[in-house]
């Protein structure tokens, strides 16, 4: 079979929860082969059990973190799901709220390891295989948070505005070789993420979403399928999403 006659894969890092798996269902709908990545292997096959009624449909069960892991798994893609047009770089994650002088230097280390070097691994492993394709697509997920400062988001929002800085560089180096790069900037969004950041505390999840009308996964599902869909000369450079709920507020001025 040749690349030209298998259909288009979509390649989702972090498709276990969240934005990821929404993605991986809304790609399946519209007829897209599926390379599903994550650490919760049981999930990923319950998710390829459900999906590949729709799609061809693969798994990895991988730490993005790890790039041996990563390289491993780029080199041994089955030749069906070798035709990458689209990658989601979604995998990541925010742990604590703790302002930056009480935070643990461990929960640092991980955001780093997972929302930078993790999105790298992935985009220097992928990058050979989808350069002169006329309009591949990398998605990345970063966030409000790489714009706008809040307190508690420190190495988060750090993590994030790295990702929004590498989406215009890496466009930069493929300009004129078919290759759309998005900077993807959700901001309150209800998933995993929140309960993951909050340590699996429920109240507190709870209480931020109560209300709230935050963005739902299948919204910024919808969202990457556009920008995947845009004619090949486009490219949404960046695309900040709030739900309409949310707003800045005034700057903070502390009196003493
Ligand atoms: P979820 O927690 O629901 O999903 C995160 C996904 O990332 C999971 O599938 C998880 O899978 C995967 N993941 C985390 N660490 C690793 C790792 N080391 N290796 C491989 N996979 C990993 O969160 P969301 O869907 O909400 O978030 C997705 C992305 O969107 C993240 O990058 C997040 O920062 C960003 N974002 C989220 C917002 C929100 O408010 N929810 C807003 C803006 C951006 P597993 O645990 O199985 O490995
Ligand atoms: C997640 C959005 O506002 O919690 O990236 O930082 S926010």
């Amino acid at each position: 079979m040749s690349q030209s006659t298998i259909n288009k894969s979509v390649l989702i890092t972090g498709a276990t929860s969240g934005f990821g798996l929404a993605a991986a269902k809304k790609f399946a709908q519209e007829g897209w082969n599926l390379i599903l990545t994550g650490r919760r292997q049981e999930r990923l096959i319950s998710l390829a059990d459900e999906l590949s009624k729709l799609t061809l449909v693969y798994i990895a069960t991988l730490d993005v973190r790890n790039s041996e892991e990563v390289t491993a798994f780029v080199e041994n893609l089955p030749n069906a799901f070798m035709n990458i047009q689209t990658l989601v770089n979604n995998a990541g994650l925010a742990l604590g709220t703790d302002p930056s002088y009480t935070a643990k230097l461990s929960d640092w280390h991980t955001m780093i390891d997972t929302n930078v070097i993790g999105l790298v691994n992935v985009t220097h492993a992928i990058l050979p295989l989808i350069v002169n394709k006329e309009g591949a697509t990398i998605i990345n997920l970063a966030s409000i948070a790489a714009n706008w400062p809040y307190p508690g988001s420190h190495v988060y929002g750090a993590s994030k505005a790295f990702v929004a800085q590498f989406s215009r560089n890496i466009r930069a180096d493929v300009a004129g070789k078919g290759v759309r790069v998005t900077s993807l900037e959700p901001g309150l969004s209800e998933s995993e993420f929140s309960l993951v950041r909050f340590g699996g505390d429920q109240k507190k999840y709870d209480s931020l979403y109560k209300g709230a009308q935050a963005i739902q996964p299948e919204d910024i599902a919808n969202i990457m399928f556009w920008i995947a869909s845009q004619p090949p000369h486009i490219n949404i450079n960046s695309l900040e999403v709030m739900p309409t709920s949310q707003a800045w507020n005034n700057f903070n001025v502390i009196k003493q």
